[in-house]
């Protein structure tokens, strides 16, 4: 056996709104090794995170838009075999969602504020993983959003939630056949996952993936 997220180890620990804030956090911790959840509204990221890191970690929800502040939480990884857990303190990201039409201009503009800070100041130790609707993958928002996030000297993840929704293979070959256009389109794509968050359909092989680059960002921040 090997490290492996260690179930319900999360820890809430700040809700930010403001962009201070989280500039003041990131302020304050040297190398946060973690990772970010990002995606349009609704497309089943906090349920993701549930489902990875243990049942009552973020806060779902029917109605779009529900997750509206940076909410940071800790974790730990561990190996069930020799009972040890890893030293390191992990950091999730739970990122309020892009692309709803429903949003003030006020609320549009704070999102705005508190995405730049976020990508102007996370370093490549955290990898951002991108959930898009395996139904309705590479909208406008989602193109928008990559667009936005080429500025950044970022690597990301890809994962096609709601995989259980795509009944038929015809549909599922709608979204294989979009595979090596998104790796085309955008370079900094490291790896893409169907999943389903809430049957659980592809979790095993996206964790073992997650973990590998949290055990590879702290070797490398070590032996630096
Ligand atoms: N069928 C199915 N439904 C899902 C899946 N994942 C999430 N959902 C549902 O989608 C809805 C939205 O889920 P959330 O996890 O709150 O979505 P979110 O992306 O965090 O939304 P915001 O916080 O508003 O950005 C909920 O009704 C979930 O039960 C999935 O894999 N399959
Ligand atoms: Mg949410």
């Amino acid at each position: 056996m090997a490290f492996q997220i260690r179930p319900a180890s999360t820890n809430f620990r700040y809700g930010f709104s403001e962009a201070s804030q989280l500039r003041d956090f990131f302020d304050g911790e040297v190398n946060p090794i973690g990772i970010a959840f990002t995606g349009r509204s609704n497309v089943g990221k906090s349920t993701l995170i549930n489902a990875l890191f243990g049942k009552q970690t973020a806060r779902t929800s029917k109605t779009p838009g529900r997750t509206r502040e940076v909410n940071v939480f800790t974790f730990e990884l561990f190996d069930p075999d020799l009972k040890e857990v890893h030293p390191t303190k992990f950091w999730l990201f739970d990122l309020p969602g892009y692309g709803h039409a429903q949003v003030s201009k006020e609320m549009s503009k704070n999102w705005d504020e508190l995405m730049t800070t976020f990508f102007t100041s996370v370093k490549e130790a955290i990898r951002i993983v991108n959930v898009q609707d395996a139904r309705h993958p590479d909208q406008d928002a989602d193109r928008q959003f990559h667009h936005w996030l080429s500025r950044y000297p970022l690597r990301c993840s890809l994962a096609f939630n709601k995989l259980d929704k795509l009944k038929t293979q015809k549909d599922r070959a709608v979204l294989n056949k979009l595979k090596p256009q998104l790796s085309k389109d955008y370079a900094f794509i490291r790896d893409i996952h169907f999943i389903s968050a809430e049957k659980g359909q592809g979790l095993p092989p996206f964790k073992s993936a997650l973990v590998s680059f949290l055990l590879e960002a702290q070797a490398r921040i070590e032996h630096k």
